[in-house]
């Protein structure tokens, strides 16, 4: 097989660079290693930014996001049983998030992928990049006892944080930079009116809680938990009880619970590798850089690797101009590490820390009442919040 660019990870990353890609002429290949029912069985992100919402509609799949996503102008900081509001719309300037789930999002993808009869190739078993530093790299996959060898110019790597085109950057290039939290958080998918109308983050000495949405009869909540719990530790039950706990009396009041229809836990992780270009590879979204999700930026971060590369690839293939490409990592790593710095912010001022010090726990509730306190620092998370531009 031949194609422009070879796109590792069905994800939304690499469906939505390979959409956009399609619709300027450029051909793609995307390899995904699981099933389609098993991508859009994972319940992830839920709050876009407006650049990644119009990145959507540039991609002509922003129609169903447009009519059933919601617009929020603001959410909830919930402190020990008090509720503040972030309005986001005024101290960002006008602007706003779309709540809309990522998988409703990945599907509108593939279904776009579809109707152009774009090439997205499941169940690619040992997916492997090869000669990338020479001008023919190639990609080859397992299909059965085939394997399939795809001749391409470029591999984009937007196979998430356990996917293979990392690895395949060789030690003494690549740095890497972590920090791992030493807690997860449980999250609870439940056919249920939302508690709250806006997105509560509440910070409560037993654990952070959130109260998130997927639509108007449709909800999402997690709970900070221990590592060393697993999903089996916590029935309905013992999380609908927990929740309530950590959440101002008046908000627990409301709450209407219901049987969980997703339940899992995901470990808080920050991450960074650089460079993000390693020759002809180029890596995008999780494979290059993972938050945790205190401050929803994630999948925002995945977006603007995806314009940069997005334009990048459109220079070089209709101008033969490669400054976007050559500039790829250092402009995209600018922006990741604003994400990082807002992400490790959020998780800071919001989490119950098993060692922290009185002093720690001191300057947490300073900086909470300052933050309500002070117009500068409500912009400046308003502004972050809803996504620093492109
Ligand atoms: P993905 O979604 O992990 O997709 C990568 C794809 O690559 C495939 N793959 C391979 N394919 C071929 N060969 C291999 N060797 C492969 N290895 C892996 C995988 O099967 C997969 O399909 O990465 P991508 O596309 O970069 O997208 C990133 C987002 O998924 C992620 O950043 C967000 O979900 C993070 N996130 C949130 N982001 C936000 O912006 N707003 C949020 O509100 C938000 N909430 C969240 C989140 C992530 C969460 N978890 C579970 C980590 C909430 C949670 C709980
Ligand atoms: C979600 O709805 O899944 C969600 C919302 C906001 C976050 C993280 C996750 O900060």
């Amino acid at each position: 097989m031949k194609t422009q660019v070879c796109i590792i990870g069905g994800g939304p990353s690499g469906l939505l660079l390979s959409q956009l890609l399609h619709l300027k002429g450029i051909d793609t290949v995307v390899l995904e290693r699981q099933s389609r029912e098993y991508v859009l069985g994972r319940i992830r992100a839920g709050v876009l930014e407006h650049g990644f919402a119009a990145l959507m509609r540039e991609a002509q799949c922003g129609e169903r996001m447009d009519r059933e996503g919601e617009i929020h102008e603001g959410f909830f900081i919930a402190d020990h049983g008090a509720l503040k509001r972030v309005d986001l719309h005024k101290y960002s300037g006008g602007s706003s998030v779309v709540v809309y789930g990522q998988t409703e999002l990945t599907k509108d993808l593939y279904e776009a992928r579809d109707r152009l009869r774009g090439q997205v190739i499941h169940n690619a078993e040992d997916v492997q990049p090869h000669d990338l530093k020479s001008a023919h790299p190639y990609v080859t996959y397992r299909n059965g006892d085939e394997i399939v060898r795809i001749d391409c110019d470029y591999v984009i790597g937007a196979d998430g944080f356990h996917g293979v085109s990392r690895k395949s950057i060789p030690k003494d290039v690549l740095r890497e930079y972590e920090k791992v939290y030493p807690f997860g958080w449980l999250g609870v998918l439940s056919r249920t009116p939302p508690v709250s109308p806006e997105l509560v983050y509440a910070r409560h000495e037993r654990g952070f809680a959130l109260c998130s949405l997927r639509s108007q009869v449709l909800s999402r909540y997690y709970i900070q938990v221990p590592l060393s719990d697993s999903v089996e530790d916590w029935s309905d039950e013992a999380f609908w009880s927990e929740l309530k706990r950590r959440l101002p009396a008046e908000v627990a009041a409301r709450l209407v619970t219901g049987p969980s229809i997703e339940k899992s836990i995901a470990p808080l992780r920050s991450f960074v590798a650089e460079p993000m270009r390693y020759s002809n590879l180029f890596l995008a979204g999780d494979a290059a850089h993972i938050v945790p999700p205190t401050g929803a930026r994630g999948l925002n971060s995945a977006a603007s690797d995806i314009y940069y590369l997005y334009h990048a690839l459109v220079a070089h293939y209709q101008r033969g101009d490669d400054r976007g490409l050559d500039g790829y990592s250092a402009k995209a790593l600018a922006r990741v590490w604003k994400a990082q710095r807002f992400s490790w912010w959020m998780t800071t001022l919001l989490h119950t820390f098993p060692d922290s010090l009185d002093y720690d726990r001191q300057l947490q509730q300073t900086e909470l009442d300052y933050l309500f306190s002070s117009e500068a620092a409500q912009r400046s998370l308003a502004e972050n919040y809803v996504g620093l531009p492109f």
